[in-house]
C-alpha cells in the first residue's frame, strides 16, 4: 500500500514548481493534492468555479446501502477487475434494536442476500470487503487507507472525514464510483477554496464538534457548495487527527465538495497508532508538500477566495437543530431557544457515536462526563445509546473500562454501525407522530431521519454534551455554566471533560472484519438470486429522443427544505436499495407538497384524484409515455449522496427538475443519470408555477455550456408565461443528457 504514497509523495515535488511557475503565486494545500491528481496537466484548465477537473482518484470507498448501485452499474461497464484499490463497508443496514449481539445476529439473517451480493462481487472484482461488525465506513477509512495528499471519492456525502488524515475525500454518487473503478478519470467542478483560520487552542468543554457547527451557523447548509474548506494557522494542531476528522465530516452539513486539514504531528501520531509508521515517516519526509506554502500563511486573503477567523480559546459549545444542522446557538443560549418555541425540553433518548463522533477521544471525554455522574451517585435519566465508530474502536474502549462506565451510567452500546442516525433506530418508546426532543453527537438532523418520525426533534452536539445532558433528561441543563440537583438534592456540578486521544495501551488487534478479493476473480460468480426483492439488475434508461420537453406536467412542487431524505427516505427503505423498482415506491414520501402543505401526496392532474402517492402519480403516466418535471426551491437534494434520490425520477419518467438552486452531489447524480437539472435565472420564478400548468423546456437541440434554456409554463387558462433557465452541463455531461445517462453515454 505504501509504494503508490511513496510514487504520488515523490512526483509532487515537479508538479507543484510547474503550478507556482505557471499561476505565478504559492499554493494552498487543495490545490497541492489536486495539482498532484491532475489527470492530463497539458489540458487541465484552473478556472475556480468554472473549470471542470479530471483528477486520478487514489481509492474509491463504498457502504452497503449506496455501494449496491455502485457495483450494478459497475458491473454494466463489462470489466473484470477495478482500476483502483477499492473497499465495500457493510455498515449502514444493520439495524439497532436491542444492542450489538442481538442486532448484529438479525442483520446478518435480514440481509444476507445484500450481503452475499456484495461479497461475491467485492471477491470478483478485487476489492476488499469489510464485513458487517466491523465499523461505519469513515471510521474504517480514517483507520486504515485515509493518508495525507491523497485523493479518494466514496459513495457517501460524509467522506471528507478523511481530511482529518490532510486528504482530499469526496463524497459521489454511486455512478462516479463505477466510473472510476471502470478506469475512467473523476470529473467534479474545480472548488472554489474557503480558508478557516483557526487561532488559539480548545479547552473545557469546547471540542472539534463545536467548530463545524459553530461554522454551520455561520455559513449555513448551502454556504459550503462548490467550495473546499480548507483549514490552516496555528490552531489547527491542537486538534487531534480524530477531532480534525469530526470537523471535516460534517462539512458534508455546509453543502462543501469537501475539507481538509494540514498535515502536522497529530495526525503522524494518528498513523503510528494505528499501525501505520512507515506512512507517518514518508509523510514526515515530504511533509513540505502536506501543508500549504508558507506564503500562503502569511498573505491568506490572496489566495482564498472567502477567509473565517475562528478563535479556538473562545469557542463555547454549541448545539444545533431542530430539523436542520445550521440552527444553531451556543449552549447557554439553549434553554431560552427552547422555551420560545415550545419544544419540549425533556429528552426522550441521547445518542452518542456515529461515523462523525466516535473516536477514542470522543468516547474517553464522554465516559470522563459519565464517571462523573456515576461517583457522584447519578444516573442517566434517558436512554443513552452509544454506537462505535469501528470494531477497533469497540474492543479498545472495551478492555479499557469505557463501555462498563456507559453501562454502569445505564446506557446501551449498540453495534458498530449507522443505527440511528440513518433510520435503521426501532422505537417502542414514543407514539407515532409524537412530538419528542432526542439529543445526539450525530451531523444530521433532518426531519424523520432517525426514526422514519417527522415530530421528533432532533438536536445536534458534542459527544461529552450529549453524556452530561443524559444525567438531565432535560434541554434546559446547561452543564457548562450551572449545576444540576445531585441525589441528595444538593448542587451538583460537572468539570469539563478530559480524556487522552490514543488509547494508553495501543488499539486492541485481532478480529476486524476484513476480507480481502480472490486471487483469481474470474473463478467467482456474483450471487444475485433472480427472484430477488432487493437486488435487481439494472436496464439501461431510454436515450433522449432528440424532442423539445413538451407541456409536461409537474407532479411535484416542493416547499421548503427538500433534502435527499425527502426525495428517498431511508430507514426500512434502505432494505431496498439495491432493488430500483422496489424502492421507487419511496420516490417523494418526505417532500412538502407546495400547493396543500402535506408531505408525499399530490393530485393526479390527468385524472383529478386528489391525495395520491407521487409515486402512483408517476406510475401512471409512466404507463401512459408521460414524462413530468419538479420544481424546487433552494438548495435541493441537500444531504446524502444516494443516487436512489436521481434514479427513482430518472426511472419514472421525470425529464427535468427546476429549482432556485441545487446541492452539489444531487445536481450530478441527476446529470449522470439523464435528468436535465435546471435554475431558475430569477429565483422568485419559483412562485410562477401552479398545480395544473404545463411545463416546456425547448431548444434542448441546442442545448450548450452556459447558454440558458428557454421554459414555457401553460396556465390552465390559456396564457404562457416563458423564463430562463441556467444548467450548468458541460458539452460531456449534454452528451450524458442526449445518451439518456453517463453510463449510456460510456457504453
Ligand atoms: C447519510 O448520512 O445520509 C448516509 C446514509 O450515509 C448517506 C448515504 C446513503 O444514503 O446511503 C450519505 O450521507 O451519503
Ligand atoms: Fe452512517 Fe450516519 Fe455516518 Fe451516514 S452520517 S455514514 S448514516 S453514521
Amino acid at each position: 500500500m505504501l509504494d503508490p504514497i511513496r510514487a504520488l509523495y515523490a512526483s509532487m515535488a515537479d508538479r507543484l514548481a510547474q503550478a507556482r511557475r505557471d499561476w505565478k503565486r504559492p499554493l494552498t494545500l487543495s490545490e497541492k493534492i489536486l495539482v498532484a491528481h491532475t489527470h492530463d496537466w497539458k489540458a487541465q484548465t484552473w478556472d475556480r468555479g468554472k473549470a471542470q477537473l479530471r483528477l486520478k482518484v487514489d481509492r474509491v470507498a463504498m457502504q452497503d446501502a449506496t455501494g449496491q448501485m455502485a457495483l450494478l452499474q459497475f458491473m454494466q461497464a463489462g470489466k473484470s477487475q477495478v482500476a483502483v484499490p477499492s473497499t465495500v463497508h457493510c455498515d449502514h443496514l444493520i439495524r439497532a434494536q436491542s444492542g450489538a449481539s442481538d442486532d448484529m445476529r438479525r442483520a446478518v439473517t435480514e440481509n444476507n442476500e445484500v450481503y452475499a451480493f456484495l461479497h461475491s462481487a467485492s471477491k470478483k472484482y478485487g476489492i476488499g470487503f469489510w464485513k458487517p461488525g466491523s465499523g461505519i465506513i469513515h471510521q474504517v477509512l480514517l483507520e486504515n487507507y485515509a493518508f495525507p495528499g491523497g485523493l479518494m471519492i466514496g459513495a457517501d456525502s460524509h467522506t471528507p472525514n478523511g481530511g482529518g488524515l490532510g486528504m482530499l475525500a469526496i463524497g459521489v454518487g454511486g455512478v462516479d464510483c463505477g466510473e472510476v473503478m471502470a478506469g475512467l478519470p473523476w470529473e467534479v467542478l474545480h472548488p472554489k477554496l474557503v480558508g478557516v483560520h483557526l487561532t488559539g487552542k480548545l479547552s473545557g468543554w469546547a471540542s472539534p464538534k463545536d467548530v463545524i457547527t459553530y461554522l454551520c451557523g455561520l455559513l449555513t447548509v448551502k454556504g459550503g457548495t462548490n467550495k473546499i474548506i480548507e483549514y490552516f494557522g496555528p490552531g489547527t494542531q491542537s486538534i487531534s487527527a480524530t477531532g480534525k476528522g469530526t470537523i471535516c465530516n460534517m462539512g458534508a452539513e455546509l453543502g462543501a465538495t469537501t475539507s481538509v486539514f494540514p498535515f502536522d504531528d497529530r495526525m503522524a501520531t494518528y498513523l503510528r497508532a494505528t499501525d501505520r509508521a512507515d506512512l507517518a515517516r514518508l509523510a514526515e519526509e515530504y511533509a513540505d508538500h502536506l501543508v500549504p506554502d508558507p506564503e500562503v500563511l502569511s498573505n491568506p486573503k490572496a489566495c482564498y477566495d472567502e477567509l473565517v477567523e475562528i478563535d479556538l480559546a473562545e469557542l463555547e459549545p454549541h448545539v444545533v437543530g431542530p430539523h436542520s444542522p445550521d440552527r444553531d446557538r451556543p449552549i447557554s443560549k439553549l434553554a431560552d431557544d427552547v422555551r420560545a418555541n415550545g419544544w419540549p425540553a425533556h429528552m426522550k433518548s441521547a445518542l452518542i457515536g456515529s461515523c462523525t463522533n466516535s473516536s477514542y477521544e470522543d468516547m474517553r471525554r464522554a465516559a470522563h462526563i459519565a464517571m462523573q455522574g456515576i461517583k457522584a451517585g447519578l444516573r442517566a435519566k434517558t436512554p443513552f445509546l452509544i454506537t462505535p465508530g469501528s470494531e477497533r474502536i469497540y474492543q479498545t474502549i472495551k478492555r479499557d473500562g469505557i463501555v462498563a462506565t456507559f453501562e454502569e451510567m445505564g446506557g446501551t452500546v449498540l453495534a458498530n454501525a449507522c443505527g440511528p442516525c440513518i433510520g435503521q433506530w426501532k422505537r417502542s418508546d414514543v407514539g407515532k407522530d409524537e412530538t419528542n426532543t432526542i439529543v445526539s453527537s450525530f451531523n444530521r438532523n433532518f426531519p424523520g431521519r432517525n426514526d422514519g418520525s417527522a415530530a421528533t426533534l432532533s438536536f445536534l452536539t458534542s459527544p461529552e454534551i450529549v453524556t452530561a445532558l443524559a444525567f438531565a433528561g432535560t434541554l434546559e441543563f446547561d452543564p457548562v455554566h450551572a449545576t444540576m440537583p445531585g441525589p441528595d438534592g444538593r448542587p451538583f456540578r460537572f468539570t469539563p471533560p478530559e480524556g487522552e486521544e490514543l488509547p494508553r495501551d495501543g488499539f486492541v488487534k485481532g478480529e476486524e472484519g476484513y476480507e480481502p478479493p480472490a486471487a483469481d476473480g474470474a473463478a467467482v460468480s456474483v450471487v444475485i438470486a433472480p427472484d430477488s426483492e432487493r437486488l435487481q439488475l439494472l436496464q439501461p434508461f431510454p436515450r433522449w429522443d432528440g424532442r423539445d420537453f413538451d407541456r409536461l406536467p409537474i407532479l411535484v412542487k416542493t416547499q421548503g427544505k427538500t433534502t435527499t431524505d425527502h426525495i428517498s427516505p431511508a430507514g426500512a427503505w434502505l432494505r431496498y436499495r439495491g432493488h430500483l423498482d422496489r424502492i421507487s415506491d419511496n420516490m417523494f414520501l418526505g417532500a412538502v407538497n407546495a400547493f396543500t402543505g402535506e408531505a408525499g401526496k399530490g393530485v393526479n392532474v390527468l385524472t383529478g384524484e386528489a391525495g395520491v402517492p407521487f409515486t402512483k402519480i408517476a406510475r401512471d403516466w409512466k404507463a401512459k409515455g408521460i414524462g413530468w418535471v419538479v420544481v424546487g426551491g433552494e438548495n435541493y437534494g441537500e444531504g446524502s449522496s444516494r443516487e436512489h434520490a436521481a434514479m427513482s425520477p430518472r426511472y419514472l419518467g421525470c425529464r427535468a427538475v427546476l429549482v432556485r438552486s441545487f446541492a452539489r452531489i444531487h445536481e450530478t447524480n441527476l446529470k449522470k443519470q439523464g435528468i436535465l437539472p435546471l435554475t431558475f435565472a430569477d429565483p422568485t420564478d419559483y412562485d410562477l408555477f401552479g398545480e395544473a400548468d404545463r411545463v416546456s423546456v425547448v431548444g434542448l437541440q441546442s442545448l450548450a455550456p452556459a447558454r440558458p434554456v428557454e421554459v414555457r409554463i401553460h396556465k390552465p387558462d390559456g396564457k404562457t408565461v416563458t423564463i430562463q433557465a441556467r444548467h450548468s452541463l458541460t458539452d460531456e455531461q449534454i452528451g450524458w443528457f442526449r445518451a439518456g445517462s453517463a453510463l449510456n453515454a460510456l457504453a
